[in-house]
């Protein structure tokens, strides 16, 4: 294989598989899938991409249900050197419009029980094509993937070629389209495979969805790029985790999964005997957490950070103290610096404001250059819009974010987008949408409504207003009235006011 071909990040996994017939997947109901089928199934997808004369660089957008033909779908994708789109399930119709409108994908793939709403949006967006992929691995993707050839000639990509478009909610409202990029992708699995240690040996027990860069490319990623095997559960079930552990050496989630497991009187180190390594990211751990896992099973998580638009950027150490409260060192490769104001590098115990740089970050926005100028320094560093500090051994914590942005379980919620949707209800004058701690997700999405005068409007019915147009996690859990919002002299909303209000240690 040329070192060109090896670009492309499917080339990457391949070149590091095991004997063909190796196992690479084992469902939780016993199916069992090798990474010949996994080379098979990809090449007849890319051929049946190609043979509908997709070209390369085309994205092909998919909201499907997590199933192994999903994950040959993303292979395919990548293999036929188009751009792989993932969407959320829970987003809404309206929400697939804007997707759809902006990514302008060659195809979409959906689950045959939404196709009907979704071929409308797909003429309206000139997506030309609409094929569908159900739970169960059934629909028109997969019979006519079956009538192509099992051999693909995997497509020589560039390191700066895009390999998937991810998107974000920003702090405008507007979702903004990341630009992940093969070298960018290939690099910080790599550096992830050595970091964590991971061989052909490991079977890293997969309950993340795999419509985000913690499930897709950092879970699967670290496993194909490593030659070693998935164990496969649909979704996060906390018994079915349990039960399913001990086929198991790595388990990777957010912290709401280890939450859940302590939850569970029966969870003990019992059944954790064959796994090595708890790995914990998309938001912070708490220390309660990390020391009551520790007590519990005798494993001490290993917390990491990242960014869909940077991938990995810390982990504590796989052999050494991992520290709870703290996400470690930046990886090999990624230069991160604490920085004030001025973007000045703030001396080695200031709280600033995290930026980095490296082989992993993004190259920007898709279609918006302007936005992509705003998030990057002159000399190349992202601003992550985290607030971070270092402390005398050099681990990083991060302490607060200068971006509005709630992490609810492990997905990213921007209040701009509620604000505006329920500020659009003719009976509100205005709101403020904030997190609030929460035992389960971290922090849960709250909303502080102030009606016009008169208006008699209830919780469930905004929420059933919400519920009709974004996805379920980012309505929110509680909903108060206030008579009027609390304001700075500048006339800003003072959100930290409303926190402290109606937070728990106000109720
Ligand atoms: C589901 N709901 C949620 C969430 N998930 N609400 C808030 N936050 C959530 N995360 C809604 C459901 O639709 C339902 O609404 C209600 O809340 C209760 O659902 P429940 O059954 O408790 O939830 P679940 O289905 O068990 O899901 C919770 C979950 C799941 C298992 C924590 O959200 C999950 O797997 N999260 C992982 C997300 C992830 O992969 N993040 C990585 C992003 P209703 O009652 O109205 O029907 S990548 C990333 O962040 C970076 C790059 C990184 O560093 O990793």
């Amino acid at each position: 294989m040329s070192s060109k071909s090896q670009l492309n990040l499917y080339s990457s996994f391949s070149s590091n598989f095991p004997e063909l017939e190796t196992v690479l997947l084992t469902t939780d109901t016993g199916v069992v899938y090798t990474y010949k089928d996994a080379e098979h199934y990809s090449a007849q997808i890319a051929n049946y991409l190609t043979g509908l004369n997709l070209k390369r660089g085309d994205r092909v957008s998919a909201q499907v249900s997590k199933s192994p033909q999903a994950l040959w779908l993303y292979l395919g994708v990548l293999r036929a050197g188009m751009v792989f789109h993932p969407l959320n399930i829970a987003y809404t119709d309206e929400e697939l419009h804007f997707f759809l409108q902006d990514a302008a994908p060659a195809m979409l793939v959906c689950d045959s029980d939404r196709s009907g709403t979704l071929q409308g949006l797909c003429q309206g967006a000139d997506a030309p094509h609409l094929c569908t992929l159900d739970a169960d691995g059934g629909g028109t993707l997969m019979q006519a993937a079956r009538q192509c050839s099992i051999v693909f000639d995997t497509t020589a990509t560039h390191a700066t070629d895009l390999a998937a478009l991810v998107y974000s909610s920003g702090t405008t409202g507007r979702p903004k389209g990341i630009m992940l990029s093969h070298g960018n992708l290939i690099e910080n699995i790599s550096v992830l495979v050595n970091c964590w240690g991971f061989g052909q040996d490991d079977c890293l027990l997969h309950a993340l969805p795999i419509f985000h860069v913690h499930g897709l490319f950092v879970a699967i990623g670290c496993v194909l790029m490593s030659g070693g095997s998935l164990r496969w559960l649909q979704e996060f079930d906390v018994k079915a985790v349990m039960q399913n552990l001990h086929y198991s050496t790595v388990m990777m989630g957010v912290p709401t999964y280890y939450t859940r497991l302590l939850g569970e009187p029966d969870f003990t180190e019992r059944q954790c005997a064959s796994i090595r390594l708890f790995i914990s990211g998309s938001a912070p751990l708490l220390t309660d957490a990390f020391v009551e896992f520790a007590v519990r099973t005798g494993h001490r998580i290993l917390e990491r950070y990242g960014m869909t638009e940077t991938g990995m950027n810390t982990s504590n150490p796989l052999h050494g103290e991992r520290r709870a409260g703290t996400v470690g060192f930046p990886l090999p490769g990624v230069e991160l610096r604490i920085c004030g104001a001025d973007n000045q590098v703030l001396e080695a115990k200031g709280v600033g404001s995290l930026q980095v740089r490296g082989p992993n970050v993004f190259s920007g926005y898709w279609n918006m250059p302007g936005k992509t100028a705003e998030d990057f320094t002159p000399d190349g560093f992202f601003i992550t819009g985290d607030q971070a500090c270092r402390d005398d051994e050099g681990y990083i914590s991060i302490v607060g974010r200068s971006k509005d942005m709630v992490i609810s379980g492990g997905l990213n919620v921007y209040p701009k987008e509620i604000e505006l949707l329920i500020d659009a209800l003719p009976e509100v004058l205005e709101s403020a949408v904030i997190g609030l701690p929460d035992a389960d997700f971290g922090e849960a999405v709250a909303a502080v409504v102030v009606l016009v005068d008169a208006a008699l409007l209830s919780e469930e019915q905004i929420r059933g207003a919400l519920k009709a147009r974004i996805a379920n996690f980012k309505v929110p859990k509680k909903i108060f009235f206030a008579e009027e919002l609390p304001r700075n002299a500048m006339g800003k909303v003072q959100k930290e006011t409303l926190r402290k209000k109606y937070g728990p240690k106000a109720t």
